[in-house]
């Protein structure tokens, strides 16, 4: 016996007919939709964007004239991704904002599942306090709230303080992770002395040998502007990245691993005329611009940036840095999805 063929039999509206009447069982079928389920390449919806500092600074101000800490618990304009829209997300798994804190407020203590990292832009004398650990917040300071930590800010500057706050919300409400909680009170008990993590992990190389932290985050959890800072300007021209210049990596002191299990973050530094090579990656990434003025090529369009400037960086778009002043550096901050692609052996790069 011949196998069967059938299709000469079969008529276009029977199929036609068959599809149509497939939803209501809520199925559909998966040979109309595989080369869209399945693309050769990611392909982000997310939009390269920039943020202006000059435009958002008088609005954030202006935020805090007309609503008090108080009442907003997080005075923060969430950096919204045009091409998401109707979703609180900068890239897709990653959101940006700028808070602003007012000389003598408080943002009350809550917490949550997702992971924050916040990196101060302006001023100084503002304060985080983690699980009963008070931390000081001046220009260029890199601070972690890991998941689940109990967490407010005050201050008690003299102007207001800004900061770029970076979490992993859009991820999490994919993976329908959020919780969250208020304190009961608006403040927490002090029980640590003041920045003691940098006390006890801020030394590079040498750590406390009666205790070994085992979280999934670094027990670090501020690093300093300063100690940054110093850190890629005395990097070697032998020890850049093609693609990125002079860049260090905030990492936890225990394992060398990502300072948060969601979100690596990163400081680098263009020298005077830099330019990087173009590459892409299936990590999506936030950078601020930190010091100088430079240009980011996204897909081949243009980001003129200035410090104080915050752009999106979508998954797998061509991009390369440069630095357009002739005598100064140029210094970007960012954070990206990486630990979570590389967890799933989702990462790839590539160079043009
Ligand atoms: O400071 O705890 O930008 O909970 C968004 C959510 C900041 C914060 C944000 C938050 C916070």
């Amino acid at each position: 016996m011949a196998t069967t063929t059938h299709s000469h039999a079969v008529q276009p509206q029977q199929v036609e007919q068959y599809l149509s009447g497939l939803s209501q069982y809520n199925v559909g079928p998966l040979w109309k939709f595989l080369r869209q389920a399945l693309t050769p390449e990611p392909r982000s919806q997310a939009k390269p964007f920039l943020w202006r500092w000059h435009e958002l600074r008088p609005q954030l101000l202006r935020a805090g004239e007309l609503v008090s800490a108080a009442e907003a618990e997080r005075r923060v304009l969430m950096l919204l991704n045009p091409g998401l829209e109707g979703r609180i997300a900068t890239t897709h798994t990653l959101y940006g904002g700028l808070q602003l804190i007012l000389p003598g407020e408080v943002a009350a203590t809550h917490r949550h599942t997702p992971n924050a990292l916040r990196f101060i832009m302006e001023g100084e004398g503002a304060y985080t306090v983690v699980d009963g650990e008070k931390m000081t917040m001046s220009f260029g300071d890199f601070v972690l709230t890991p998941n689940w930590t109990w967490h407010d800010h005050g201050s008690e500057a003299s102007g207001p303080v800004v900061w770029l706050d970076g979490l992993d919300i859009p991820l999490a409400t994919l993976l329908e992770g959020i919780f969250f909680e208020p304190y009961p009170d608006e403040a927490q008990a002090h029980t640590k002395p003041l920045n003691n993590s940098v006390a006890e992990y801020g030394k590079s190389g040498l750590l406390p040998t009666w205790q070994r932290f085992t979280g999934a985050h670094s027990p670090l959890l501020k690093y300093a502007w300063k100690d940054a800072r110093e850190a890629v300007a005395s990097l070697s021209s032998a020890a850049e990245s093609p693609c990125d210049g002079a860049i260090l990596e905030y990492v936890n002191p225990i394992n060398g691993g990502p300072s948060l299990a969601t979100m690596a973050s990163f400081l680098q530094k263009l020298k005077p005329g830099q330019k990087t090579e173009t590459h892409r990656h299936s990590v999506s990434a936030i950078y601020l611009a930190v010091e100088g003025h430079g240009r980011t090529l996204i897909e081949d369009k243009a980001y003129d940036w200035s410090p104080g400037d915050v752009f999106a960086l979508p998954t797998w778009c061509w991009h390369a840095h440069e630095n357009l002043s002739a005598t100064e550096d140029a210094v970007l901050f960012s954070f990206n999805d990486a630990p979570v692609m590389k967890a799933f052996n989702w990462s790839r790069e590539q160079t043009r």
